[in-house]
């Protein structure tokens, strides 16, 4: 590629993909590199049994174009990983996206060249490809973690990662197999495993939260909803806090509510399934008493799946408030632990230590297994950009600039690195929503930024220090009004041995925040600087495109939420 591009898009996910349809819009010369021989990011990658999404599939595809939502039909509630992964390759057939597609192929460096107003990219080919902006599409939950265990090259046995399934799937008929984890991924392929496995050992550090998905045919009231107006249902899901509709109850305190009532509320979320129940108080994110009422019904809902006591109280979570950590959505989770071939293990009572040639010895016990699943999580967030080697404007490296955790200024660029974008980055809501309205806000974003910059003939963009520092601090700020930094997650990087703790999404909203960046560009791009070659066009150091409150927010958390704010602002010299 001996040409300059105008856009290259690293990962050929949703983000890369609607990055590329939107850069042939505005007539750009654009790229996508991704590291997988096909598109479709996580559902190209995460073939494990039972994988599908836990957001409905009706919210979670792309909105951007009419025709495209009205020809398609999800099967279930919850589409299953294979029917994700078509829905993919249809999109990237339908506007012809492949041919802009190189797979098998990984960006490993990116420097700037101040010369150019652009990068210099490298690839795993060697190639060096040169490009005025570079998307970073490279996936929030993308890379899985490191983790490694004594004496596991000594296995012989088969090991697999549920983020690395082979391509044509895993027969356990009569295995013995094992499972290391209990988060989301764990949580829906352990039923799968058990039901032709000939016994599954499970081996559960910490129990997570998991509500019942009750997947089936789509609702019948959201179906004809959609179909009356599917713009209209589309614009009221991205205009939410996760980025669909789930619906929240802005008014209602759980500590003001009798329990009858509040007995009765819950039931009623936990019937329809899913996420509902996450939206059933307004307080229960932000008050230790409230959230403690949401966290007991659940824990009481473990105890009536669950069989035996013992195994009811191993499952349940004691170490963190409901909703702090990704909860999980399950097809017959628990109620697994009641069949006879599977079998969990406390590793908090009694520790891995090592793998031998047959299997798995803990503290206590010793096991044999045919195969061993991890389950064990990613390097969520900054992973997969830290594994690229970028080196922006000053010489600094983004490890360097991110040595105390992720700074960025609306999770979208970072000061010192010109001319780059972040899809759902760090800073941004991201992960704690729907994560295709987010790609979607920022893709569009994206667009409005780069067809500005081409209106006024300017070569770059970049990020303020100030308008990062301030961004930071209220992304800090904000997850401190929750309980969210209460829970070792990896929304705090507290999966990763050496990580940084900092909490890794705006808690915000995605409806407050698209207000934040339309306020930030309705003032001209506020907290930007926007140059051409050595001639300054914009600079702008300030951030200040705060919404005003929420006219709908209950008084007593009004007053709790705006006490903090108040105190943040005055800390920070805003008042
Ligand atoms: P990804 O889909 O992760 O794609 C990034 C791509 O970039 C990958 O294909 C990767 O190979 C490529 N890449 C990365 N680095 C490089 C490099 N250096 N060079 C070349 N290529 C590179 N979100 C929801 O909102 N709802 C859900 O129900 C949901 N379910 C999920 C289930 C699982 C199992 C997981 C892991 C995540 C889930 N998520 C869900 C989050 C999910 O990641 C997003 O919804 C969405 O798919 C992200 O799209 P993306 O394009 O931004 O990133
Ligand atoms: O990863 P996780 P995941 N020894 O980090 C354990 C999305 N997603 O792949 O909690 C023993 O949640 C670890 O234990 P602990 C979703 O956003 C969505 O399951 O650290 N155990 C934990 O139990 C989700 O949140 C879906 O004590 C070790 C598990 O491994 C995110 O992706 C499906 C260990 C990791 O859980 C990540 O989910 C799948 C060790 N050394 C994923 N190291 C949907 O449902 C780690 N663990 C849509």
């Amino acid at each position: 590629m001996a040409e300059r591009l105008d856009v290259l898009i690293v990962g050929a996910g949703f983000s890369g993909m609607y990055m590329l349809v939107k850069c042939r819009e505005l007539g750009l010369k654009s790229h996508v590199f991704e590291a997988g021989s096909g598109v479709g990011g996580t559902w190209y990658w995460n073939r494990y049994p039972g994988a599908r999404v836990d957001i409905q599939s009706l919210d979670y595809c792309y909105g951007f174009d009419e025709q495209l939502e009205k020809e398609w039909r999800w099967s279930e509630r919850y589409a299953p990983q294979p029917e994700l992964l078509a829905y993919a390759n249809h999109v990237a057939d339908r506007y012809d996206l492949k041919k802009d597609i190189s797979f098998n192929t990984r960006v490993t460096a990116a420097d700037w060249d101040a010369g150019a107003d652009g990068w210099n990219v490298t690839l795993d080919t060697g190639e060096v490809i040169a490009a005025r902006f570079v998307v970073l599409a490279t996936g929030c939950l993308s890379v899985p973690t490191d983790v490694t265990f004594p004496g596991i090259e000594d296995y012989k046995g088969t090991i697999y990662r549920t983020s690395r399934w082979p391509h044509d799937g895993v027969d356990f008929s009569g295995q013995r197999v094992g499972i290391i984890g209990t988060g989301s991924s764990a949580i829906q392929s352990i039923p799968i495993i058990a039901e032709s496995a000939g016994h599954l050992t499970v081996f559960q550090r910490t129990p997570n939260f998991s509500m019942p998905a009750h997947n089936g045919p789509i609702p019948e009231e959201d179906f004809q909803e959609w179909l009356k107006d599917p713009r209209a249902f589309r614009a009221r899901s991205r205009y939410t806090a996760g980025g669909f509709w789930n619906d929240p109850r802005d008014e209602a305190i759980a500590i003001h509510t009798p329990p009858q009532e509040i007995k009765a509320e819950l039931e009623r979320r936990w019937a329809w399934g899913g996420f509902r129940i996450l939206n059933a108080f307004a307080d229960q994110a932000i008050d230790p008493a409230a959230n403690k009422i949401i966290s007991d019904f659940v824990a009481a809902k473990i105890r009536e799946q669950v069989k035996d006591p013992k195994v009811a109280e191993l499952l349940t979570p004691k170490d963190h408030p409901f909703g702090t950590k990704r909860p999980c959505v399950d097809t017959g989770y628990y109620a697994t632990y009641n069949r006879d071939n599977v079998s969990l293990v406390d590793l908090r009572a009694d520790p891995l230590e090592t793998f031998t040639a047959t299997g798995i010895k803990t503290k206590h016990n010793s096991f044999d297994f045919d195969a061993v699943v991890l389950a064990t999580g990613f390097d969520a967030m900054t992973g997969a950009i830290e594994r690229i080697a970028i080196r922006g404007r000053t010489g600094e490296t983004i490890q360097e600039h991110w040595a105390h955790g992720p700074e960025t200024y609306l999770g979208l660029m970072v000061a010192g690195f010109p001319n780059m974008f972040l899809i759902t980055g760090p800073g941004s809501p991201s992960v704690l929503t729907n994560m295709i309205n987010s790609i979607e806000q920022h893709v569009d974003y994206v667009t409005e930024i780069i067809a500005s910059l081409n209106g006024r003939q300017a070569g770059r963009i970049e990020a303020t220090r100030e308008a990062e520092q301030t961004w930071t601090d209220l992304v800090d700020q904000s997850a401190a009004m929750t309980l969210f930094p209460q829970a070792n997650s990896w929304y705090m990087g507290a999966n990763v041995p050496g990580k940084p703790r900092r909490f890794l999404a705006f808690t915000g909203g995605l409806h407050i925040y698209s207000d934040i960046c339309n306020a930030v560009r309705d003032k001209g791009w506020e907290g930007f600087t926007i140059a051409r070659g050595d001639q300054v066009l914009h600079d702008s150091h300030e951030f200040t495109s705060l919404p005003p409150p929420p006219d709908n927010m209950a008084p007593h958390l009004m007053e709790m939420a705006m006490g903090r704010v108040a105190k943040w602002m005055q800390d920070h010299g805003r008042v």
